[in-house]
């Protein structure tokens, strides 16, 4: 299975977040993508390449064109307002109470485009998202072009990221713009299955109202968990999406047994929908050496989470999401690919 990625992607990097009374060096670090990196050459899972140069045309169909501005010019905003180290709002609107306003302080454009404070802007963010993007489009164009399978090693991650706003390590929706890629060059339906730790929120909102998309997420239940405030059962999408919205949240502590029952329920909404392709969201912070998450899934779990993406037998294309224990995010993230690839050899 071929990779595709960039080193512009680690530009991003040095971020800081607020967790649990303090601040520390973001989890979502470059350590990531080199160890995932190292193993995909330890096991030989196939060749890793750039990505080709693409437009924000498709983002823009994702995302307003406000917001992807504003990723793009956010750095230097906060530069030219004298300050340095990491970009962070402390400000938001108000639940359905703002005045909707386009403010030139950036302290309020961070908070008016952001959900959260753990999404911070370095000197490189903007590269890196940007580049993150084009590893995702590029991906896409190879599946288009006839490959079986193929994997973007997005970082940063996407799922999280919607309309017109980042959060939870996200910026633009990597996932999201490729399943429009992939709309545009013919596909007629396309799944997100999203089997990141966490509610994959932006996503969600993203098809909400969409009948082409159909987005599934398993996640820690947003009672216990970020995004809090999405991901649960009754969220159903609306309108022409009115069924294709999917969410399966569950328990703290879930361990392989209780994740295999949810993905299996999971799968079988895939085959009634009958996708041309599949978007796997893939995180791999459902491991239970996880810093930051509480599921129990172990190493040997991850490759057979692959083989069941396989028995779909469509095309399928996995996108980097989360996954925070940085020395197992490898194996585990490589464990789903090579999983896949020996289960389609079968
Ligand atoms: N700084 C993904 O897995 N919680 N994002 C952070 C407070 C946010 C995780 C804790 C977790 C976001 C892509
Ligand atoms: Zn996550």
């Amino acid at each position: 299975m071929k990779t595709i990625f960039s080193p512009r992607q680690q530009e991003h990097q040095g971020q800081f977040e607020f967790y649990n009374g303090a601040v520390v060096e973001g989890y979502e670090n470059t350590s990531r993508a080199t160890f995932i990196l190292s193993r995909i050459e330890e096991v030989g899972l196939g060749p890793v390449l750039a990505p080709r140069p693409q437009s924000l045309e498709t983002a823009e169909r994702i995302h307003t064109t406000a917001y992807v501005d504003f990723l793009a010019s956010a750095w230097r905003l906060w530069r030219e307002a004298g300050r340095m180290g990491t970009a962070l709002p402390y400000a938001w609107p108000a639940r359905g109470r703002y005045k909707d306003v386009a403010p030139d302080s950036i302290d309020a454009l961070l908070g008016l485009y952001s959900i959260d404070a753990s999404t911070g802007f370095v000197d490189g963010t903007w590269e890196a998202v940007n580049a993150s993007h084009d590893s995702a489009l590029t991906a896409a164009d190879l599946i288009i072009e006839g490959e079986q399978a193929c994997f973007a090693l997005c970082r940063p991650p996407g799922h999280h990221a919607g309309t017109d706003f980042n959060g939870g390590y996200c910026f633009l929706n990597n996932a999201a713009i490729a399943a429009q890629r992939l709309l545009d060059a013919g596909a007629s339906r396309v799944t997100i299955l999203d089997i990141d730790y966490h509610h994959g929120n932006g996503t969600q909102e993203i098809f909400y109202e969409r009948g082409d998309v159909q987005v599934i997420s398993l996640h820690a239940d947003p009672r216990n968990d970020y995004p809090f405030f999405a991901g649960y059962a009754d969220e159903r999408g609306s309108g022409n999406g009115e069924g294709y919205n999917l969410n399966i949240p569950l328990p703290d502590g879930t361990d392989w047994t209780q994740w295999e029952r949810a993905l299996e329920f999971a799968l079988a909404g895939i085959r009634q929908f009958g996708p041309d392709v599949v978007i796997i969201s893939l995180g791999v912070d459902t491991f239970e050496g996880d810093p930051i998450s509480r599921f129990r899934l172990s190493h040997s779990h991850f490759p057979l989470i692959g083989a069941r993406m396989a028995g779909l037998a469509t095309k399928t294309l996995f996108v980097l999401e989360g996954g925070y224990a940085v020395e197992d995010v490898g194996v585990n993230v490589v464990g789903v690919l090579s999983g896949y690839e020996e289960a389609t050899r079968r």
